[in-house]
């Protein structure tokens, strides 16, 4: 095993006594006793590339099973049971190679459901502490889209922060902020920030503490790679120019990375997402805590808050506490996840 303090400094976690804090880890440590732990810095669609510090990254294999084509028959590997970025595995040497021999269980996992009618899940990053939830003051600036993210990460194990990018370009940022902070509930930040300057990416620190990990979520030309450049004090990642007509990006960054920072946190990019499906595990009453609150003051207990007498939900649009557009995006979403859940349920029984 290498320095432990070269693993901590990239977010092995270890208890007041050197060892490591996740007891089923230690086990699977025990079970391999040839290998040693590593955690996922890049993933290509060639291979991983794995740390055991933050200057010490180098190429593996992944197992024969992950290398198939995934099956969800008796014995297949679902694509989100194989490693990604910030995922901790038992790397062993074979011959010339080092090889991945086993996944650590996951603290966390941050998934949606990927593009396709298949159903499968995919996995964003794993063991993360906190999602930063990138958006610009821009023409891109979306508060549905703010809401559709949220959605997949509360219950993911990490906790949201709305990072409201291109505070320098806005006309109303103290409005743009109260407006996601309205909407997201009181247990997520909201902060809005010049990605590019390292004085204003400051306000984040407090959820970049040594041995934290933070991934970022967010339309491409969001300014997730900017800011990643920002806070680690270096152009690391590329960046692009967004479109002038609708502040689009051009999917600038294409791989998903996990980058040391100076301070002692884990900050992974991502690229620019098109599409965000839930997968069906997602609660969606509980991210609209107003709605469902409004719901149980209706009339009817069944009340589609459509045209019923005595409907909250309707009074509460008509006198302007409830966006219409909020209530629409939480109909659309609950349909979204009620598809998901039911293609879950029909994959667990095959
Ligand atoms: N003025 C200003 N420009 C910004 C800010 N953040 C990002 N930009 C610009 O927005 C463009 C896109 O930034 P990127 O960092 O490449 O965006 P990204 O989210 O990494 O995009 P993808 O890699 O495509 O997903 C670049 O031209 C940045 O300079 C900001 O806070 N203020
Ligand atoms: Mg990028
Ligand atoms: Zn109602």
């Amino acid at each position: 095993m290498s320095e432990p303090h070269a693993l901590q400094e990239i977010g092995w976690p270890l208890d007041d006594h050197g060892q490591v804090a996740v007891p089923e880890w230690r086990e699977c440590l025990e079970a391999h006793p040839q290998a040693r732990p590593a955690r996922v810095v890049e993933q290509h669609r060639s291979g991983y590339v794995v740390a055991e510090g933050p200057d010490d990254s180098f190429p593996v294999e992944s197992p024969a099973e992950w290398q198939r084509r995934p099956s969800y028959r008796k014995g297949g590997i679902p694509p989100e049971a194989r490693a990604g970025v910030g995922d901790w595995v038992l790397v062993e040497r074979s011959g010339d190679v080092m090889q991945i021999v086993a996944l650590l269980p996951r603290r966390s996992a941050i998934k949606r459901a990927a593009a396709g009618e298949h159903y499968k899940q995919q996995l964003i990053a794993a063991n993360v502490d906190t999602v930063f939830v990138v958006c610009g003051l821009d023409k891109d600036f979306n508060p549905r889209r703010i809401e559709r993210y949220l959605l997949l990460v509360k219950g993911s194990g990490a906790q949201a922060v709305v990072v409201l990018t291109k505070a320098d370009h806005a006309a109303d940022v103290p409005g743009a902020v109260a407006t996601i902070a309205a909407l997201a509930s009181a247990e997520v930040p909201v902060r809005a920030v010049d990605a590019r300057e390292p004085d204003s990416v400051a306000a984040l620190r407090p959820w970049l503490q040594p041995g934290a990990t933070v991934v970022m979520v967010g339309s491409s030309g969001a300014g997730k790679s900017t800011l990643t450049n920002s806070l680690a004090g270096e152009e690391l990642m590329k960046t692009g120019e967004v479109r002038s007509t609708d502040s689009r990006g051009r999917h600038t960054t294409t791989y998903r990375a996990l980058i040391p920072l100076p301070g002692g946190a884990c900050l992974i990019d991502t690229p620019g997402m098109r599409e965000l499906k839930p997968t069906g595990e997602e609660d969606v009453a509980d991210n609209f805590a107003d709605v469902a609150e409004l719901a149980l003051e209706c009339r009817f207990r069944d009340c589609r808050h459509l045209k019923e007498p005595g409907c909250a939900v309707m009074a509460a649009i008509a006198t302007g506490n409830l966006d219409p557009q909020r209530l629409a995006n939480y109909r659309k979403l609950q349909g979204e996840v009620a598809t998901a859940a039911g293609q879950l349920a029909g994959r667990r029984v095959q």
